[in-house]
């Protein structure tokens, strides 16, 4: 059930301009190789105006509790979610967003989700991002903003993970088959954390297997 009302939409497109921004030539990007086939890009600091857009998404997202299937029971999701299928019903700041990530990776994200930890018992586990990539290979961008969290990346068939830390404005992108031969996940942790919401880009043409 959405918790955004009309208020709340309108006021989504109303971010002011001047205070959120994006480096266009990905200056700071830094690929690593997780293998042959698989890579992550760290692009640290890629986004202006982070804090402000978290108070946003915060706010106005339209946050549901949801359930997930874990072998053959239901479990609640330590986490909030909040999905636009259609990119045209995404509030506007992540719009501008997506077409610079669209122009970057030369596919058009045209969906997204975005996640809110609140605390630094919200967690995700190991999972990869199916349905959203079918393709063998697929670009999924993922923006961090708020408090830093944890963001592991390892191989399917076990062994030592990667890590990245991305703070606020940051983004860490999963290339190649990061989809199909590795496992990303945000762990809980002890230490004390603030809330963090990713936003996590999805490209329709990623969603359907080659031919
Ligand atoms: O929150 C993140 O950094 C990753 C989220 C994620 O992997 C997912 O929602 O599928």
């Amino acid at each position: 059930m959405s918790a955004r009302s009309e208020l709340g939409a309108t006021q989504l497109g109303l971010f002011d301009a001047d205070e959120l921004g994006w480096d266009d030539q990905f200056r700071t990007a830094r690929r690593v190789a997780l293998d042959e086939h698989s890579w992550v890009e760290h692009v640290p600091g890629w986004l202006r105006g982070s804090e402000q857009l978290f108070e946003l998404l915060r706010r106005e997202g339209d946050w549901e509790q949801r359930e997930r299937w874990m072998i053959n029971r239901q479990v609640t999701e330590p986490r909030l979610t909040a999905e636009y299928p259609d990119i045209a019903d995404a509030p506007e700041a992540l719009r501008g967003i997506a077409a610079a990530l669209s122009r970057r990776y030369d596919r058009t994200y045209d969906g997204l989700w975005i996640n809110l930890y609140r605390d630094p018992h919200d967690s995700t586990s190991w999972h990869a991002d199916w349905p959203s990539c079918k393709r063998e290979q697929c670009i999924v961008p993922v923006l961090s903003l708020g408090s830093p969290r944890r963001f592991l990346i390892r191989p399917r068939t076990g062994g030592a993970s990667v890590r990245f830390t991305p703070a606020s404005g940051d983004l860490i992108v999963m290339g190649g088959r990061a989809q199909k031969d590795w496992l990303h996940m945000v762990p809980k942790q002890a230490r004390p954390a603030g809330p963090r919401i990713s936003v996590n880009f999805k490209a329709g043409e990623q969603a359907v297997k080659d031919e």
